[in-house]
This record gives C-alpha cells, structure tokens and sequence, in this order.
C-alpha cells in the first residue's frame, strides 16, 4: 500500500456494527468466549451472540480491526463462515 493510500484508508476510520455468520457456535459458553476474547482487542466495543442463528455482532472503531477479529476468531476455533 502506497503511503498516500493508506494515509486515506485511515481517514476513513469511523465505528462500525458487523454480524457474522459462525457455524462452530453450539452453546451460550460458545458466546462466552467470544465474547471474553473479542473485548481483548483495542478498538472492539460490543459483542452480542445468538447461537441460536450462530451470529456474533460486533462493534468496531475502524474497519482495519476486521482482519484482526478474523485472525482471532479462527485462532479460538470459531472461524466466521460470512459477513451477514
Ligand atoms: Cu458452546
């Protein structure tokens, strides 16, 4: 990435709400440690779970935390199937 381009990809920076669909969620312990790990990252405000729809919403400060929530979430073993 050029510096210009990401000099506007940071300007770009602004809060965010993502529901993803995660197929390996079966229970409310499920949520639970999602939950508990997804708030460890800086810049991950709410985190909801249903695993009934196996859908965890979350709210992010800026879209660049997106690779990292992913990253995080196939390392807990709960990768996401989709953006729903
Ligand atoms: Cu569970």
């Amino acid at each position: 990435m050029s510096i210009i381009s990401s000099i506007a990809f940071s300007n770009k920076e602004r809060a965010m709400t993502k529901t993803f669909f995660v197929p390996a969620i079966s229970c409310q312990h499920c949520v639970m440690t999602i939950k508990r790990e997804l708030s460890a990252i800086s810049g991950v405000g709410k985190v909801e779970g249903d695993p009934q729809t196996k859908q965890v919403t979350v709210t992010l400060s800026s879209e660049d935390l997106l690779p990292k929530v992913k990253e995080l979430m196939t390392e807990i073993g709960y990768p996401i199937a989709k953006e729903v």
